[in-house]
């Protein structure tokens, strides 16, 4: 028996010294001691999307079918909307031109796989960040755009002032949304029975609602406002003032590219960073010559900031001045002098009573 033993001791011993010394599975990049002041550089996991985007000179956008304020066409197929100039907003920043995007229109349902499978870039088409779709999916969501939360709107007729009063009614909804799980999660939470009457896109949702298919109509509340505004008639319904979810929207990119996830996460941010330091589409080239060391930053007069993404400096400003800050994208798309009429509310920034909040670009 002695032998075996001291066999597998050896083994054993050798294995130790081995994972102690770190040469066990670790990628190259981990392997090499980080110099401690490294020139910019991006991030070395690209998966290839800046390079195929470059090459098709064209941003993949994928939005909704038609959702007036975040993503919805006109008479000529122009696309407008918030999640719209997110993507505007990119191509801005990679291709120097917020023309440059072709925008996908996909229904709840198939919004994943078009990303999944790569025949869009982004997708920003007010989805909700939840944990199940950024574990499991194959996804990454690069930040808020939007906070928003499940309501109902229901027939002005009904006379309902609450959706606890809602038990036994038919209920229209999209398929492939957490609004389907929430709704079940809250009615079964709070012993009331409903109907579902599900449908692909909020098109067909509101003719439901319209011709009488379901009593009420449940989605993200930013799009109750939007969807009320397509009714003939929009004082026949009313929103309740129940919010039963967390609805954190933004945009969404494969997992496997963090070159590509910190592109759009920091567009994200250079939007609501320069709303904070009063950088805006009219003032973005008087503020080059700013002496704030944060908007030399965010414009690239200094520091290496593009760079460190793999674009040009110009990235932020290029993304400003043709799309504008959060706060001139937020007030255009879906502000107070929209149809939508929405208030900043949770979305101000977090230094005026809000919480969007980007980190600093530094
Ligand atoms: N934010 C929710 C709901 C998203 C959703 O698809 N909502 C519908 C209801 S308004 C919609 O946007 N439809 C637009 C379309 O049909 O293209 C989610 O991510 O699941």
């Amino acid at each position: 028996m002695k032998g075996p033993v001291v066999i597998v001791i050896a083994v054993i011993a050798a294995l130790v010294g081995y994972f102690a010394a770190g040469a066990i599975n670790k990628p190259a990049e981990m392997k090499a001691a980080a110099p401690a002041a490294k020139k910019a550089e991006p991030a070395k996991a690209s998966g290839g999307t800046l390079a195929a985007v470059k090459a098709k000179g064209v941003l993949s956008c994928g939005v909704s079918t038609g959702l007036p304020g975040f993503s919805a066409p006109d008479k000529s197929n122009k696309w407008s909307g918030l999640d719209v100039d997110v993507c505007r907003a990119v191509a801005a920043a990679v291709l120097g031109s917020a023309d440059k995007v072709k925008f996908t229109p996909l229904t709840a349902k198939e919004r994943f796989t078009a990303l999944q499978s790569g025949e869009i870039d982004i997708l920003s088409r007010n989805t909700t960040w939840t944990h199940t779709r950024d574990t499991s999916l194959g996804l990454n969501f690069a930040g808020v755009s939007y906070y928003d939360g499940q309501g109902f709107m229901v027939s002005t007729k009904l006379g309902v002032k609450s959706a606890k009063e809602l038990s036994g009614a038919a209920v229209c909804i999209q398929a492939g949304t957490t609004t389907e799980l929430n709704l079940a999660d809250y009615f079964r939470f709070n012993n009331l029975k409903y109907k579902s009457v599900v449908f692909d896109t909020s098109d067909q949702s509101v003719k439901g609602f319209e011709s009488g298919r379901c009593d009420v109509l449940t989605s993200d509340q930013s799009q109750l406002y939007a969807l009320r505004t397509k009714l003939a008639d929009p004082t026949k319904a009313v929103v309740l003032p129940e919010i039963i979810s967390k609805e954190p929207l933004g945009p969404v990119v494969r997992q496997g590219d963090d070159q590509w996830f910190n592109i759009v996460k920091w567009t994200l941010n250079a939007l609501i960073n320069a709303e904070e330091l009063g950088i805006n589409a009219g003032n973005v080239a008087s503020m080059k010559s700013s002496k704030n060391p944060s908007v030399q930053r965010v414009l690239g007069t200094a520091s290496d900031m593009g760079k460190k993404l793999g674009l040009g400096n110009d990235w932020a400003a290029n993304a400003i001045g043709q799309v504008g800050n959060y706060s001139e994208i937020f007030e255009r798309n879906v502000g107070k002098g929209t149809p939508l009429n929405i208030a900043r509310g949770v979305n101000a920034l977090w230094s005026k009573g809000g919480i969007m909040y980007a980190p600093p670009i530094r």
